[in-house]
């Protein structure tokens, strides 16, 4: 952790997800590699990923999860859901559908993840605008009127892809800033098993110390 560093060892689960073909695969593999990958194969199940990026001088590692949205690989991919605290949904603007299933989406990840996760709906493909079916504005009024984040982008262009996963999690940070979230509850496992072994070591020193009075000799 650096001087400046508000929290040690941060570290956000996200899940991607949204109807199938919408581009949610593309979307992580532009974020990771910064490049788009036309022929991506349909997600089966879940696919994982990491990347740590710096907001304010905060470091935080991303954990994210991007899932399947076919309709056969749903109950395998809420699974993963658990301990989400960012939600990534995403749309194709070119198709109308897609966006009509949105509410769909939310009340699953709702059920699964926890009641203080952060929401972000992302309308994709904007460099379709051709066949958009989807106006911004309809995007924008949706997410407004249901209190949720909103931004659209191209993982074919790369427009926006780093907004995504920087919005999502500024969003969380400040929930943490704000004591909505328990910065606890959202640093790595790791570092979590280190802090239980740190306070069970006190407790038990404490425990030593009451027993002999504070007496070094007895
Ligand atoms: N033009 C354009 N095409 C895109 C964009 N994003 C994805 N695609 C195309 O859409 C197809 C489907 O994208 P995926 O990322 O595999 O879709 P997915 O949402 O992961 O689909 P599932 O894994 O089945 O849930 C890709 O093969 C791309 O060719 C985009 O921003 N613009
Ligand atoms: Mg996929």
């Amino acid at each position: 952790m650096s001087e400046t560093e508000k929290y040690e060892n941060l570290e956000f689960k996200l899940i991607i997800l949204g109807d199938s073909g919408v581009g949610k695969s593309c979307i992580m593999h532009n974020f990771i590699y910064k490049k788009f990958e036309k022929n991506k194969t349909q997600t089966i199940g879940v696919d994982f990923t990491a990347k740590t990026i710096k907001i304010k001088n905060q470091s935080i590692k991303l954990q994210i999860w991007d899932t399947a949205g076919q309709e056969k690989f749903r109950s395998i991919a809420r699974n993963y859901y658990r301990g989400a605290i960012g939600i990534i949904i995403v749309y194709d603007i070119t198709k109308v559908e897609s966006f009509n299933h949105i509410i769909t989406w939310l009340n699953d990840a709702k059920n699964y993840t926890r009641n203080e996760s952060s929401v972000l709906i992302v309308g994709n493909k904007n460099d379709l605008e051709n066949l958009r079916q989807v106006k911004f504005s309809e995007g924008q009024k949706f997410c407004d009127e249901n209190n949720l984040l909103f931004i659209e982008s191209s993982a074919c262009t790369g427009n926006n892809i780093e907004q995504i996963f920087f919005n999502i999690s500024e969003d969380v940070l400040n929930k943490i800033d704000n004591g909505i979230i328990d910065s606890n509850s959202v640093i790595s496992s790791y570092a979590r098993e280190m802090k239980k072994v740190q306070i069970e070591d006190k407790e038990n020193n404490n425990e030593e110390d009451n027993k002999n009075n504070g007496c070094q000799y007895c």
